[in-house]
């Protein structure tokens, strides 16, 4: 074959060969989004489970030759490439904002880039004796509890001893009114200048489920850009501490000492998932206070279910104001990442983590290609307006709408 001769070192050559060059356990993923793969396989009777046909689908799919990049797109991506391994910050902001376009054309060729940038880190981590590259940790709160602060001292300190560090945003707020929840940058000044930090804000717009694809992608840019150490914000507001639980090795929960006695209308299931409790603000009058936040996230800590069985959570003060409890946190989360390195949780976590990141992608299509499907699209309203009037019940709208989505999708794949 012709294209066999492809320029690995450049982008000459078709995403198959990329994701041929993948292992197996990666390649194939990776390879149906790449290649437009989606229609393919989501249509026809292959979603509906008639396995001769899903199959002859599929292979017909992997065998469709994936376009080739024009002169000028291969340019865009080795200059990027290039910049980003190199450690170019504006190689890397312009790497992010490929990934999250919307663009169908550009979004295969961040695709094409981050493959070639997992290729590289892959090779990294084989010379670090297979021990991820980078160290990922999470940072939820509620709104004002002190993140951007905190993360502001503790970056400053880290790039101090020579750590590269990239702070990068999810704001639940921006997915759905397009405003900002949090007024992140201008808290991250002195971080935003230092030439070892990189400060991504949240992508203005989007859901959910597409931000937190995109923060997933950003992560491994960070990575390949050689920031070892990723910080990801999120306000603790709707689901995004969730998410933003499954992409690090660390979920870091912040707590102001303000509030009630309760637990300040913090979601149980979050703080089961967290591994370090870190009460912000212990300086001055907020002191007393903030031990008995302490104190009652310790109780609490001890009735939740244990999550690893190499770390025990744990709850700390500390105030980015003072800088009284900053380095102790940074030695927790350092204890946290050894211990879980040692019993080789933290990259059991990462598996598994893959894993729950291609079903929330297939979901996320799955639906979307359900809802734009036209048959579905011309039955809903209707179907809709008999449930609501309580016409019919629920569970049968839905079965007729699978139905109408099958049977059309079976004849219109048939030959
Ligand atoms: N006393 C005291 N105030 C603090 C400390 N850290 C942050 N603050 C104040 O708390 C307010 C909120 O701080 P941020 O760091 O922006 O909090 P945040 O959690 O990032 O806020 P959002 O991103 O908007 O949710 C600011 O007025 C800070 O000055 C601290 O250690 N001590
Ligand atoms: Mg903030």
């Amino acid at each position: 074959m012709p294209q066999i001769g492809c320029k690995m070192r450049g982008f000459g050559c078709s995403l198959r060969r990329i994701c041929a060059s993948l292992p197996s356990s990666f390649a194939v993923p990776s390879f149906t989004r790449t290649c437009r793969l989606s229609r393919g396989v989501f249509t026809g009777s292959s979603l509906l489970g008639h396995s001769s046909q899903h199959r002859r689908n599929v292979s017909t799919a992997l065998r469709q030759p994936i376009q080739d990049l024009s002169a000028p797109e291969q340019r865009l991506l080795n200059k990027l490439y290039a910049g980003l391994i190199g450690g170019q910050r504006a190689s890397l902001a312009e790497s992010i904002t490929l990934v999250e376009t919307q663009h169908p054309r550009k979004k295969e060729l961040a695709q094409v880039l981050l493959q070639r940038v997992l290729a590289y880190r892959r090779e990294q981590e084989g010379r670090n004796g297979g021990k991820p590259a980078a160290f990922r940790v999470g940072l939820s709160g509620p709104p004002g509890a002190g993140k951007s602060s905190f993360i502001e001292v503790v970056g400053k300190m880290l790039t101090g001893r020579g750590h590269k560090v990239s702070v990068l945003a999810v704001d639940p707020s921006s997915c759905t009114t397009g405003g900002s929840l949090m007024g992140d940058k201008t808290r991250m000044t002195e971080l935003s200048r230092d030439m070892d930090a990189f400060v991504r804000p949240s992508p203005a717009s989007g859901t959910l489920g597409g931000v937190t694809r995109t923060t997933n992608e950003a992560i491994v840019l960070c990575e390949g850009a050689g920031y070892d150490i990723v910080l990801v914000e999120t306000v603790g507001v709707g689901q995004s501490e969730f998410a933003v639980a499954d992409m690090v090795d660390m979920f870091v929960l912040l707590i102001p000492p303000a509030g009630g006695d309760e637990l300040q209308g913090i979601k149980r299931g979050i703080i089961e998932r967290a591994d370090l409790v870190v009460v912000t603000k212990s300086d001055g009058d907020l002191v007393v206070p903030a031990r008995r936040i302490q104190t009652e996230y310790t109780s609490a800590l001890k009735l939740l279910r244990r999550q690893s069985k190499s770390w025990n959570p744990k709850v700390v003060r500390a105030s980015s104001h003072t800088f009284e409890g900053i380095p102790e946190v940074w030695t927790k989360m350092e204890s946290y990442r050894d211990a879980m390195l040692a019993s080789g949780e933290l990259q059991g976590r990462r598996r598994a983590q893959q894993r729950v990141w291609m079903w929330s992608l297939i979901q996320e299509n799955v639906l979307q290609h359900f809802q734009n499907h036209p048959s579905v699209r011309d039955a809903l309203p209707h179907l809709e307006e008999r449930v609501t009037k309580g016409a019919i019940s629920p569970g049968l709208a839905a079965d007729l709408l699978l139905k109408a989505f099958s049977s059309s999708s079976s004849s219109s794949s048939s030959p």
